[in-house]
């Protein structure tokens, strides 16, 4: 089969990310395990956070194929408050240090919060997850500073309010429009393209519509030229196409999954590493006997 010519260049996927030291390959789909570290995951009975239980659920997803462990102390779920600076340092910090110490794979830090990006590649942290796409005060200069990747996430409104009046004349375009804007203020910055990955934000401010609009035209922003990441793993937009509970979500998850790593997703966010991996491995078989057959 003759190569299909593609209006964009492909994303520049095939040096792995430096990511404060640690390699990130993303030459083929790559899974992010999701380690959130807020006081209802993880407590022992009580108020008091475990790291050791944080710990040894890190070393079962980097068992599981997880690639890189995305490590979050806000929630940013719908309708959820703010956590202030000193309160998410104080759940983030031991967590990445005893992880950097034990684990082989790097570390994301997922805040929108420019004290937080500090603290975290200081204490081992190697990329950037910002799901405000470092629209807060002083999060651009300190991405930039500290030398990790980033993903730029776009999301309409903010967490506590965001669900409530999504509205857009033409979701793709917008996303699209919105995180081609974010890598411009970036570069400005100082952040090389070389160190970005794009994500268009599914459940931030985006109805179920909006969301799988975004999904079946996600090639429109892979033609963007950067890496993308997908968080779809046991979101809302599942519970409400099928209306079942987040614990019963895993199938659904899966399928989304494969269907954006088919449009050109690269890293995938998901809180079942195991499962997703399996998935994303059978897709990296067929695509090398397709290459094979195809004389690549
Ligand atoms: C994301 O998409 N998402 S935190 C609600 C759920 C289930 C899961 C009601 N951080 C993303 O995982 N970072 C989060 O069910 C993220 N992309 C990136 N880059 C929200 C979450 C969730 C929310």
């Amino acid at each position: 089969m003759a190569p299909t010519p593609s209006a964009a260049p492909p994303a520049s996927t095939e040096l792995p990310l430096d990511c404060n030291g640690r390699p990130l390959d993303l030459s083929r789909p790559q899974v992010m395990g999701v380690l959130n570290v807020t006081p209802d995951s993880f407590s022992d009975g009580g108020d008091f956070f475990s790291v050791d239980a944080a710990l040894e659920r890190a070393l079962a997803m980097q068992a599981e194929g997880a690639a890189i462990i995305d490590v979050g102390g806000e929630s940013t779920r719908p309708g959820a408050e703010p956590v202030p600076a000193d309160e998410e340092i104080r759940r983030v910090v031991p967590v990445i240090e005893a992880l950097h110490a034990h684990l082989s794979i790097p570390l994301s830090i997922d805040t929108q919060k420019a004290d937080v990006m500090r603290a975290a590649v200081a204490a081992g942290a190697g990329l950037i997850n910002d799901v405000n796409a470092l629209r807060a005060p002083g999060a651009l200069a300190t991405a930039a500073a500290s030398g990790v990747p980033v993903c730029l996430m776009h999301m309409q409104g903010e967490p506590r309010s965001m669900q409530q009046q999504p509205h857009y004349q033409d979701v793709v375009t917008e996303v699209r429009d919105f995180l081609r804007d974010r890598v411009a203020a970036c570069e400005a910055a100082g952040i090389a393209r070389e160190r970005m990955l794009l994500d268009p934000g599914f459940g931030f401010g985006k109805r179920v519509e909006h969301n799988l609009r975004l999904l079946a035209e996600l090639d429109q922003l892979a033609a963007l030229g950067l890496p993308l990441l997908v968080g779809l793993s046991r979101k809302s937009m599942i519970g409400k196409l099928l209306h079942l509970e987040v614990g019963e979500r895993l199938p659904a998850s899966l399928a989304l999954a494969l269907l954006a790593v088919e449009r050109g997703a690269v890293l995938v966010r998901a809180h079942d590493v195991a499962a997703t991996w399996q998935t994303l491995q059978v897709v990296a078989a067929v695509r090398g006997s397709e290459a094979e057959a195809s004389g690549r």
